[in-house]
């Protein structure tokens, strides 16, 4: 297969499956991709890299796919024959593993155990990075949060994500793979998903700004979240597989804010009083909450170099300014609505 790099991204058309595609082709890698087929497109966070005038596209691979069904995994790892696979595919959204979480514990746990046994059952020596996430510290108190605090689940998605952190270190210290845990605090961007906080405000406060919607519902703005900037997290993803050795890190700011400062901030941003739109609906609560997330990423400072660059204002200047472009694109295709210059 000569002496190109070749990366494989399960989950490549969601958010940090984007940017880390996008990252990868930048570097010169030949990018394989696991797409699910879907009876609507779900490849549109894949389009920056078709206008890329680089045609970084004619590197990129995407292949039908599921963590569901290993037949397809053997099938892709045989194809893409990787040096690196990011397991980044999940059902990633906490609220709605309540709802399903079995189907949440399959993809997520099941699927990271068969994505290694079919990567051990190639013989081939592949770098793995594991998708793990803060929510895996759940209720638990400590704060800052770094990689030796406990783990306290409050969710099935946490405790489906706390089982595949696990399966990754087990083929670490069992077949001595380089299996690494990015253990990723919130990151959020442009491409974020809809239905996640952030996007869910900066998406209506736009809206709402040019008279598109005039009320947004939400659950407990009292949660506090540590909230990076996507792209710069994908970074640190690829970092964690150059090193010597494989370890796992904390990827995260360092600072707090609460889903009622978020608020704030945005409605601020666009010269709005969130006070007069916003209200309460408890189906957006959870059964069980994660109180307060908070990382300490002195590890990853330390041995990867890495740090974030973008604090919260400049999170909410990015994503308000996305949103108002894609709202003024639908109130041009709807015609109507404020005019705001
Ligand atoms: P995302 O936008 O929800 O993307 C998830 C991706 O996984 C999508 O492409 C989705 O495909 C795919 N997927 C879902 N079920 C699958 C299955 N059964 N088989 C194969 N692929 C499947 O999530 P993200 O924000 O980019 O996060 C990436 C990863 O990091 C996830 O594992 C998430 O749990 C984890 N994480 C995220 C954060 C964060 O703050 N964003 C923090 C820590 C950890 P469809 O588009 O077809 O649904
Ligand atoms: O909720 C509160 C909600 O859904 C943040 C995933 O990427 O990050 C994400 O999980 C907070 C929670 O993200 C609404 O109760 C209030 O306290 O944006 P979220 P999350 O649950 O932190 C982690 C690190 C991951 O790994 C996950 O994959 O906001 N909240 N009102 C609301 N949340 C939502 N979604 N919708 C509301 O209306």
């Amino acid at each position: 297969m000569g002496s190109q790099r070749r990366a494989l991204i399960t989950g490549i058309g969601g958010q940090d499956g984007s940017y880390l595609a996008e990252l990868l082709l930048s570097k010169g890698y030949a990018v394989h991709g696991v797409v699910r087929r879907s009876s609507t497109f779900n490849t549109e966070r894949l389009d920056a890299i078709y206008q890329d005038p680089h045609e970084t596209h004619r590197r990129l691979f995407l292949h039908y796919g599921d963590l569901t069904d290993s037949s397809s995994l053997r099938r892709i790892l045989t194809i893409a024959e990787p040096q690196e696979v990011y397991n980044l595919g999940a059902q990633s959204h906490v609220r709605v593993s309540f709802d399903q979480p079995e189907y949440t514990a399959d993809v997520v746990s099941v699927g990271t155990l068969r994505l290694l046994e079919a990567i051990r059952d190639t013989g081939r020596q592949v770098r793995f990075y594991q998708a793990s996430s803060s929510e895996m510290f759940g209720d638990n108190p400590e704060v800052p949060q770094n990689e030796d605090t406990r783990f306290q689940p409050s969710s099935p998605y946490a405790a489906a994500k706390c089982a595949a952190f696990w399966y990754t270190q087990l083929y670490r210290k069992a077949y001595g793979f380089f299996a690494c845990n990015g253990i990723l605090f919130n990151h959020e961007s442009p491409r974020r998903g809809e239905t996640f906080v952030t996007r869910k405000i900066t998406r209506a406060a736009t809206r709402i700004k040019l008279g598109l919607q005039e009320k947004l519902y939400l659950g407990n703005l009292d949660a506090s979240r540590d909230w990076g900037y996507a792209p710069e997290y994908a970074e640190a993803m690829w970092l964690m597989l150059q090193q010597e050795k494989p370890n796992d890190y904390v990827v995260a700011t360092g600072e707090t804010h609460t889903v009622r400062e978020f608020l704030e901030l945005v409605f601020q941003h666009l010269g709005l009083d969130w006070r007069k739109h916003v209200e309460f609906d408890k189906r957006y609560l959870r059964p069980a909450e994660v109180p307060m997330l908070k990382g300490d990423a002195s590890r990853a400072r330390k041995i990867l170099g890495w740090r974030p660059r973008t604090d919260l204002a400049g999170l909410v200047r990015i994503m308000v300014q996305a949103d108002m472009e894609l709202a003024r694109k639908e109130q041009a295709a709807k015609g109507v609505g404020n005019q705001v210059p």
